[in-house]
Order: C-alpha cells, then sequence, then structure tokens
C-alpha cells in the first residue's frame, strides 16, 4: 500500500496541478529555511521579521493573484497554497501577505484608477511600499455599516476625521486604505503616511501575532486629494476585499494545524510513559485521529472553495463556511496538540502554543466565527439575525 503524508491524509497535494505544487514547494522551503528558525524568538520579542518582505517579494507572493502591474497573476489555489505555507511558520507571516495583498493591493486594482494602480502597485509587489487596510473602529468591528470615521467635501479635497483600530501593518504602512462614511456612502481613501493630521499608535502586549504589527489610526482634519479616493461606493468596496483574504485564510490556517499534528505525532511517539510510547495508548491515537479528521475535511473544503475561485463562481457564504470551518478545527488542533505536550506545550521550544495563541486573532478577524456563523444562517433562511 502506499505511504500515507500524516498531515496530507487524502492526498490533496496530488490533485494539484505542476504549478501549484512548484509554488507551494517554494514557500515551503522558505518557510522552512527562513521562518521557522527565527520565528519563535520574533514571537517573544513581539518583533515583525521585517527583514523577510524582499524575500517574500523576490517569491511573487505580494498581490501574487493580480494581474500585470508586475504581480504574478497566480490562480487562487495557489494563492492559498502560499497562505498554508506561510501560516505553517506563523499567522502573523500569513497576516502580513493578506493584508498587503487582498485588502490593499487588491482594491487598488479593482477600485483604482489607472493612475493609482501604475504609482502603487509596482512598489507593492516589490514590497518597497508596505500598506494596510482601515475598517474596524474602536466601538465594533463586527458592524462596519455603523462606522463613525466621516469624509467631507472640500472643494476638489476630502476632508477625514475619525479613527480605527486593531490594524494589521498601520505602524509600518506607506499608505493606509481607510473606509469612511461619506454623505454619498461608504468610500475607500488612500491616506499617505505623511499626510498632515494622520498618526499611528501601535498595539502593545497582544497575547497573539506577536510577530505581526497592530495599530490604531487617527485622523484629524486630513486633507485626502480626490486623486486618492478608490473608485467604489458602499459596503460592498471593503467587504469584497475581505472576501479575498478570507479565503486566503481558510488556506492558511491548515498550515498551522499541520504544524501542530507534525510535531505532536512525533512526540508522543518518543514520550514514554508506563512502559509504552503515548502514540501507543488508545486515547492519544484517538486524539491523532481527530486532528488528521480536522485537517483533512479542513483541506478538502479549501480545494473545493479555490476551484470555485478559479472558475468565478465563489460565493461569499462559501468562503464564510470555511472560514468558520477551518480555523474552528486549526484552533482545536493546535489546543489539543498543546495538551498533548504536558508542561513542554507551555514553552515556546514548541509550535503548538504559539499556534494556538495567533489562532485567537484569526478566528475574531476578518469576521468573528459568529459572524461566519450569521452569514450561513441568512443564506439558508433569507433573514438576517446579526
Ligand atoms: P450587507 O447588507 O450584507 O452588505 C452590504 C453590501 O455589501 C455586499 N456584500 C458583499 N460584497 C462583496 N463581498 C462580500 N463578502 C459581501 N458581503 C456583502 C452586499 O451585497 C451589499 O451590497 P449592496 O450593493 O446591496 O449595498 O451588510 P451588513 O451591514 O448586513 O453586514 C453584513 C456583515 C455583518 C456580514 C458584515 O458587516 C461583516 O462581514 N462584518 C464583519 C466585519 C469584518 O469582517 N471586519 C474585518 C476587518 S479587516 C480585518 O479583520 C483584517 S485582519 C487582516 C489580517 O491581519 O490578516
Ligand atoms: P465586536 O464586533 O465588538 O464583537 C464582540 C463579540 O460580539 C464577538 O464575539 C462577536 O462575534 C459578537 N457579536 C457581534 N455581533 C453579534 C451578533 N449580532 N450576535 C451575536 N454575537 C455577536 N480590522 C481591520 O479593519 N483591519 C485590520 O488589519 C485588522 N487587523 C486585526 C488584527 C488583529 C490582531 C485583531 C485581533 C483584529 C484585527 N482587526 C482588523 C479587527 C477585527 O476585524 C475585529 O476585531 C473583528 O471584526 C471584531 O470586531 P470587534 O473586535 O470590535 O468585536
Amino acid at each position: 500500500a502506499a505511504e500515507l503524508d500524516p498531515v496530507d491524509l487524502y492526498a490533496v497535494r496530488s490533485m494539484l496541478s505542476e504549478s501549484e505544487r512548484l509554488m507551494q514547494n517554494s514557500v515551503a522551503a522558505f518557510v522552512d529555511h527562513q521562518v521557522i528558525p527565527i520565528i519563535a524568538e520574533c514571537f517573544e520579542h513581539e518583533h515583525f521579521p521585517r527583514e523577510l518582505i524582499g524575500t517574500m517579494a523576490e517569491l511573487g507572493l505580494l498581490g501574487c493573484s493580480l494581474r500585470g502591474y508586475g504581480c504574478a497573476g497566480l490562480n487562487g489555489v495557489s494563492y492559498g497554497l502560499i497562505c498554508q505555507e506561510l501560516e505553517r511558520g506563523d499567522s502573523g507571516l500569513r497576516s502580513f501577505v493578506s493584508v498587503q495583498s487582498s485588502l490593499c493591493m487588491y482594491p487598488i486594482h479593482a477600485f483604482g484608477s489607472e493612475a493609482q494602480r501604475k504609482r502603487w502597485l509596482p512598489p507593492m509587489a516589490r514590497g518597497e511600499v508596505i500598506g494596510c487596510f482601515g475598517l474596524t473602529e474602536p466601538h465594533g468591528g463586527s458592524d462596519p455599516a455603523n462606522m463613525k470615521t466621516y469624509a467631507r467635501r472640500q472643494g476638489q479635497d476630502w476632508i477625514l476625521n475619525g479613527s480605527k483600530m486593531w490594524i494589521t501593518n498601520g505602524a509600518i504602512a506607506d499608505v493606509a486604505i481607510v473606509w469612511a462614511r461619506t454623505d454619498g456612502g461608504i468610500r475607500g481613501f488612500l491616506v499617505e503616511k505623511d499626510f498632515k493630521g494622520f498618526r499611528t499608535s501601535l498595539v502593545k502586549h497582544k497575547m497573539s501575532l506577536r510577530t505581526s504589527v497592530t495599530s490604531g489610526l487617527f485622523f484629524d482634519n486630513v486633507i485626502v486629494p480626490e486623486e486618492n479616493v478608490l473608485g467604489v461606493v458602499g459596503l460592498k468596496g471593503p467587504l469584497s476585499c475581505l472576501t479575498q483574504a478570507r479565503f486566503g485564510i481558510c488556506w492558511g490556517v491548515i498550515g498551522a494545524a499541520q504544524a501542530c499534528l507534525a510535531q505532536v505525532i512525533d512526540y508522543s511517539k518518543t514520550r514514554s510513559l508506563f512502559g509504552k510510547p503515548l502514540a501507543a495508548t488508545q486515547s492519544v491515537q484517538i486524539r491523532l485521529a481527530e486532528m488528521s479528521r480536522k485537517i483533512t475535511t479542513s483541506q478538502l473544503l479549501a480545494l473545493q472553495l479555490g476551484r470555485l475561485y478559479d472558475s468565478d463562481r465563489m460565493e461569499p457564504t462559501q468562503v464564510s463556511m470555511a472560514k468558520w470551518h477551518n480555523t474552528r478545527a486549526a484552533i482545536e488542533v493546535a489546543r489539543d496538540a498543546r495538551d498533548l505536550l504536558g508542561g513542554a506545550g507551555v514553552s515556546i521550544e514548541y509550535v503548538p502554543i504559539r499556534h494556538a495563541l495567533n489562532l485567537e486573532s484569526v478566528i475574531t478577524y476578518e469576521g468573528t466565527e459568529t459572524i461566519h456563523q450569521l452569514t450561513v444562517g441568512r443564506a439558508l433562511t433569507g433573514l438576517s439575525a446579526f
């Protein structure tokens, strides 16, 4: 019988095209050689490894699914696999790429003028310009329709006032895509870091995503020229960016779970208690089998979602179910792997605690689990219960 891969029991990899596999291999090698050796220390010291941006750009990871403007033009499954491999390293690194690619480059590509695309996309693909995406506000992120940040017209310009909270990449960004109310509906503004009246602050003391920069953004009568406004009106602008980023997360969290399972299989085979390896007990095998089941169902959901994406048939409700399912599966795998390591499981020397803590953010951002459950419920019933 063929030997099964413990972290790919249903041979999902064998269903990939040659180019998808090659892309996965090159990101996997990057993660093995350049991320995993340093990432625990970065996590411990709340350090975003900015020095890796250049290599990620060279590998074509930034804005990888966009066409033209220096972007790699890969398909959705490849983007998913990139997220999976990055998050096998750390969710913070995948977050960086999600935000740069899906939340910043995607809206410029989809809703920007030709001048905006030419100005921003090539340097963003090269990793020379960093973006952030400001939607969430301090008073409640789940309901962005209720945002307070407001832009009013003044001649040819706009005057922006308000604040955003929990913004990935905020304090290191050269450009912030800021969503604000206007008298004509919600609009997206490209706020450049040196615009007068714009400032950021670092969110410190996070116990999760410690390798990622998280910030508050503050706008005090910031003048934004008309040429920095995106050509989309309404909540569908930011929500369509979120669909792209959530798609990547559906794949990314699988990588975190795989890292935990691989490590705990090794550990339980070598740890000997009561005269036999931990892995030789029924309850431990059942727990490992459960982890494998959760990873496998997540992989199959992600692959089908990817094939729908690549044939232009993917619906946001499908993304909601996969974001909810796969993140829940991954956090359960990480927490159980942590427990199976016993005392060693609370040490950063082993990966599960870092992944479990990171996944506490992932289950909350890009729409909380409840928001995605209610999105599926609304699609099933036609009734909004938010
Ligand atoms: P609703 O009435 O459902 O929709 C308003 C308009 O938007 C359209 N729409 C979408 N368009 C594209 N893609 C989607 N996924 C869409 N979902 C909805 C919809 O058709 C409608 O268009 P129109 O033309 O009819 O006006 O809006 P609602 O106010 O009822 O809200 C629905 C709800 C609760 C699902 C939505 O507000 C929501 O998703 N809330 C969660 C917010 C969220 O996810 N925030 C994430 C912030 S960014 C972030 O966390 C980044 S972390 C990055 C990292 O580090 O990786
Ligand atoms: P709230 O919306 O206040 O929700 C609180 C609780 O209420 C949750 O459990 C929620 O599920 C529940 N709830 C909400 N509505 C209902 C309901 N109708 N019925 C039942 N329960 C409900 N945002 C950005 O814009 N850009 C970013 O780059 C970004 N990066 C982030 C990075 C990190 C590390 C974190 C933690 C968050 C980030 N966010 C970002 C913000 C994130 O999207 C929000 O935290 C998230 O959308 C939830 O909003 P909230 O924190 O205000 O919680």
